[in-house]
Parts: C-alpha cells; sequence; structure tokens
C-alpha cells in the first residue's frame, strides 16, 4: 500500500443536545481526521475517537496527535505495508496508545479498500447490507425528561435502547421506563460506575428484562465482573475493560461477561477487532459495536466493521442528525426503521462534505512518509 502523505486536521464540532455519562457531560467533540494519500491521490480517512479528558480511558486528543507524529508515522517511512493488518505489526513495539493506533490504521484500511476499488466492509469480510441500530440515551436532569428521549427513540424506530446509569439514577429511571414501555429492548450503561458493594442494587435491575449491563464495575476489571456475573441474572457485557483478543480470551474463560462491546479505537483498529469478533463468533458470545459519539468518518469505519456476520445485536451507531447540526460525510449517515443501509461505494462509503470539512478544521498538518 504506498502511502506518499499522511494529513491530521483537528476538527471541533459542537454537539446538538450536551451528552452526560456517569464519568462526565459532553458538549462537544474534538478530534483529528487521519488523511493517508497515495501516488495516484487515493485518500484514506481516520477518526481519531479519544476525548478532551482521560475520564472513559487514559488517551486524550492530544495525546493522540503526540503518539501519531511522534511514533506511528515515523514507523511507516520505509516500511513495507502489502495489506493493513501489517500496520498492526508495525505498530506492536508501542505500548496501548490503542486510539491513535485505530485512527491511523482506519486511514490505511479505507486507503487499501479504495486502491482495491472494493467497500471497506468487503476488505474486511463482510457482507450485509443492511445492519441494526440502537440508540445510548444519556443521563438526564429528570425522569420525564428520560422517559420523553426514550418515547422519540421507540417512534424513530431504533431497535434497542441503551440508558446510562450511575449510583442515583439507576433501578428508579429504568423501571419507569420500564413500566412505560413493556416491550422495547432496552439495556443500562454504567460506565464503570459501581463496585461489588452495589450488588444489592445490581440485582435489582434483575426485574426489568434488560438485554444486558454494560461495564458495570471498574474499568480495568474483568475479576469482580466475573463475581458480579455469577450474583445476577442480567448478561454483563464489557466495553472499557476489553483492549484486545487476549483480554477477550481472559474475560470469557473467566465468566465476566456473556457479551461484548467492540469499540475499533478501543482495541487498536480493525484488525483487532476483526480478530475479537472471529473469537467470540467461534466461541458463541455475541457481539455489537459500540459508539464514541463519532463523526461521519468514525460511523462510516464502525458501520463496516458491523457488517460482520458476529454482529448479532444492534450497535450505538445512531443517525448523525442525533449528534450534529452538519456532519462530515456526505450523504450523512441516517437510519431508517432501525437498520442503516450500507453503501457500497468503495472504502469507508461515504464522500467526504469538504466544506463541512474544512469549517470545522482548527489546524492542519502534512508529513511526507
Ligand atoms: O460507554 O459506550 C460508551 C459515549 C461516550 C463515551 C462512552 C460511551 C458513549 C456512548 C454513546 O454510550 C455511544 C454513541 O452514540 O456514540
Ligand atoms: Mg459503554
Amino acid at each position: 500500500i504506498p502511502i506518499k502523505t499522511i494529513r491530521l486536521r483537528k476538527l471541533n464540532m459542537a454537539l446538538v443536545t450536551p451528552f452526560t455519562t456517569s464519568f462526565g457531560t459532553f458538549h462537544d467533540k474534538q478530534f483529528y481526521v487521519i488523511e493517508a494519500e497515495d501516488e495516484q491521490g487515493h485518500v484514506g480517512y481516520g477518526e481519531s475517537v479519544a476525548f478532551t479528558s482521560p475520564w472513559y480511558n487514559e488517551e486524550t486528543v492530544e495525546t493522540n496527535r503526540h503518539i501519531i507524529t511522534d511514533f506511528l508515522i515515523p514507523a511507516l517511512k520505509g516500511a513495507t505495508i502489502k495489506h493493513p493488518e501489517d500496520v498492526d505489526y508495525l505498530f506492536k513495539p508501542f505500548r496501548r496508545n490503542l486510539m491513535a493506533k485505530a485512527a491511523m490504521e482506519g486511514a490505511i484500511w479505507d486507503l487499501y479498500a479504495k486502491q482495491q476499488k472494493i467497500p471497506l466492509a468487503t476488505a474486511l469480510g463482510g457482507d450485509a447490507r443492511t445492519i441494526d441500530v440502537g440508540v445510548s440515551i444519556g443521563i438526564k436532569p429528570s425522569i420525564d425528561d428520560l422517559i420523553t428521549s426514550v418515547r422519540q427513540s421507540v417512534n424513530q424506530g431504533y431497535k434497542r435502547i441503551k440508558v446510562k446509569i450511575k449510583p442515583g439514577w439507576d433501578v428508579e429511571p429504568l423501571s419507569r421506563v420500564r413500566e412505560a414501555f413493556p416491550d422495547i429492548d432496552m439495556m443500562a450503561d454504567a460506565n464503570s460506575a459501581y463496585t461489588l458493594n452495589d450488588i444489592d442494587t445490581l440485582k435489582q435491575l434483575d426485574d426489568l428484562n434488560l438485554m444486558m449491563i454494560e461495564q458495570p464495575l471498574a474499568h480495568d476489571d474483568i475479576i469482580d465482573h466475573a463475581t458480579l456475573q455469577q450474583a445476577i441474572g442480567t448478561p454483563v457485557c464489557l466495553d472499557e475493560s476489553i483492549h484486545s483478543l487476549e483480554d477477550t480470551r481472559k474475560a470469557i474463560e473467566l465468566g465476566s461477561c456473556q457479551i461484548i462491546n467492540i469499540k475499533i479505537g478501543r482495541v487498536g483498529g480493525l484488525t483487532e477487532a476483526k480478530r475479537i469478533h472471529d473469537y467470540c463468533l467461534k466461541h458463541g458470545i455475541d457481539v455489537w459495536c459500540g459508539g464514541m459519539l463519532e463523526a461521519g468518518i468514525g460511523r462510516a469505519h464502525n458501520i463496516a466493521l458491523t457488517t460482520l456476520p458476529g454482529f448479532t445485536l444492534p450497535g450505538d451507531t445512531a443517525a448523525s442528525s442525533l449528534y450534529w447540526h452538519q456532519d462530515i460525510i456526505s450523504p450523512e449517515v441516517t437510519v431508517q426503521n432501525g437498520v442503516i443501509h450500507v453503501t457500497n461505494k468503495p472504502g469507508i462509503g461515504y464522500d467526504l462534505d469538504v466544506l463541512a470539512l474544512e469549517k470545522f478544521t482548527e489546524e492542519t498538518e502534512a508529513f511526507s512518509v
């Protein structure tokens, strides 16, 4: 995969509505768009997913830039990359910094697919023509606000509703949503806000017929999650705790979860995401594709990944308009009756909206490879 230039653009986009999790509230998203260009003018796009503060994991927008410009781009110089999977190997000497690696690897996967003139989904081995989509609903000022928001999402056709929880915002709001919507597919995401001391609260959620509870315990734990899974009936899904195929194997062997949320950035790129998918498919573990409030490039990568056969549960890949006044891809991501129709254009499958890209760009840097 000959690469001539890597460009970084720093973007800043305001969210349509603030999004609150157990660890904080987002008003906007800053990120890097990575452009990998070859001699023929093909451009592959990647999007960094870390937040401005290290509160979901240890990475930030600026650690992503540091690792990309000081280590990952230099590692590409003089390297022979025959396939995007070689990039995963090339970045192995650098510990962690998985979101930085994923942004770079993503741009190269897109470039590769465009050079081959095939959709990224096809390059990954996926063939689904539509993917099922759910929505993640943040912590709201009141239960009435939450119910209003759930009603809108149900009316829009989303296939499952995820409700963010934290201590003090759990059994009561979830029970009220369940009363109002007895039959919807519903789940909760705690973003690591509980400990085993909260086991009585977590047991009460068993009465609410949840599809799963996502990452209830510490971000770096798989031991206590196994204890919790023994004690509750609701399936545990891991998000923050899973960074690799090895983490996946260990969590499954320990019984720490029954379901895995795969996020490309959290596991260091599409290559590792696919390995985790393949392992889970072989071992009968359901997976779904999580989200990081990405703009269109990141979402397009998520959509391509979700076409693999093991993605049996709806992902967090809701419509662009829920997050952004204007997205950076054209057309933007739309959801009809809870599904996204996968495009068959080469690469990520969406064109960049060049004017929007320019509008949200604060800085640009270019590096020759
Ligand atoms: O844990 O999945 C998460 C948003 C920010 C940080 C972490 C998470 C989330 C979401 C939203 O749940 C997913 C999305 O719509 O992109
Ligand atoms: Mg989560």
